[in-house]
């Protein structure tokens, strides 16, 4: 029977090439044809249709849990094997295990765990990919984006625009380890990627601290202003404005069956996402919440910020606490539950897919 499908199947495409010959030493004429095609850099579309266009989305990636307690003493270790400037940034990568070596968490996003010792800098650079900062502990060093400085504190969600210069600094008596989320594996996978380096270690400070934050953040604009940008003006959203929001909704009964009390972190100017690749949200799980389950095809980064709790997701069980991270993969049903009350960060590439019309969810 002339079947390329039972030959053909598990090959890579581009790399199909048919076995020599049938069971009967003889090669089929299907077989010698995709031969024929495959010396002018072709391949028959019907082998591999089924792999890339399946009937739902199909991910790549695991479920994973990083636990603060177990990998901080292995973060703090590279204070000793490097310097954050001769690193340029000291950061411990957190791969998927399913995507080792690609230097992902999700496909589309990178993220690592930063280190910044007292006296340290981080030198100013800017690039294409956009970053965010979620601070995880230690509380004083600072981030300067665009001319603003900001002090770091647990829980502030920092932004790093794309091509904005940025430099880091730990002028405080501790270290400070903070999440950074870039949106790297998609800038790579347009091929758009720029980086300009700066001779300078630092760039001017030329605003007031948290200059943005009192500008924009407060219900009103400066007259004239551009309201079209697709990123937020704000340089930090810090935890301690943001916390009582939450509050505040949960009070109200504002509590989603999925969820709990969430926001979204938006642009100011245009009630849009904060950044045009990632989206972030901070939610409240109240104490004995039993989330509903719930999938989107947005790959999402949890952190834990305050609590305890789980969440189960394709079958397995994350159990999380302060300052753990875990990801949860496109289209995997998952489900939150807290013993007592909890704070949960997460960032996905939600608005990158809104913005192409690929974005689903299911309750
Ligand atoms: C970067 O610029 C920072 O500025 C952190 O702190 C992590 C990972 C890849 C590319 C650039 C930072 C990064 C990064």
């Amino acid at each position: 029977m002339d079947s390329p499908a039972q030959t053909l199947v598990k090959a890579k495409p581009g790399k199909t090439k048919p076995k020599n010959g049938n069971k009967n030493g003889k090669i089929s004429a299907r077989e010698a044809y995709y031969e024929r095609m495959s010396k002018h850099d072709m391949a028959p579309l019907w082998v591999v249709l089924k792999d890339i266009i399946p009937d739902e989305p199909k991910t790549v990636c695991a479920p994973a849990i990083w636990h603060f307690k177990d990998v901080k003493p292995i973060v703090m270790e590279a204070a000793e094997m490097i310097s954050a400037k001769e690193a340029t940034r000291r950061v411990l990568v957190l791969e998927n295990p399913a995507l080792r070596g690609q230097s992902r968490i999700t496909q589309s996003l990178y993220a690592g765990l930063q280190l910044i010792m007292p006296g340290e800098i981080a030198p100013v650079h800017r690039h294409s990919p956009s970053a965010i900062r979620f601070i995880l502990d230690g509380e004083g060093a600072y981030t300067q984006v665009e001319g603003e400085k900001t002090i770091m504190a647990p829980g502030d969600f920092v932004l790093t625009p794309n091509w904005a210069a940025h430099d880091h600094g730990n002028t405080s008596k501790q270290p400070m380890i903070w999440l950074d989320v870039l949106d790297v594996p998609t800038i790579n996978f347009f091929e758009t990627c720029f980086y300009k380096h700066y001779d300078n270690e630092k760039q001017n400070t030329r605003l007031d601290h948290e200059d943005s934050m009192a500008r924009y953040g407060s219900g009103v604009l400066p007259d004239g202003m551009d309201v079209t940008t697709n990123r937020s003006p704000i340089i930090n959203y810090p935890y301690a404005r943001m916390r009582p929001i939450l509050d505040r909704l949960a009070r109200s009964g504002d509590i989603d069956p999925r969820h709990g009390a969430r926001f979204r972190y938006a642009n100011p100017l245009t009630g849009g996402w904060s950044m045009p690749t990632m989206g972030a949200h901070l939610a409240l799980l109240p104490k004995n919440f039993k989330g509903k389950d719930y999938r989107a095809t947005d790959s999402t980064i949890f952190v834990c910020v305050e609590g305890k709790g789980a969440t189960k997701v394709g079958g397995k069980m994350l159990e999380w606490g302060p300052r753990d991270v875990f990801v949860v993969p496109s289209w995997q049903k998952y489900s939150h539950t807290a013993a007592q009350e909890s704070v949960l960060f997460s960032i996905s590439d939600r608005p990158a897919q809104e913005a192409l019309g690929i974005w689903r969810e299911q309750t």
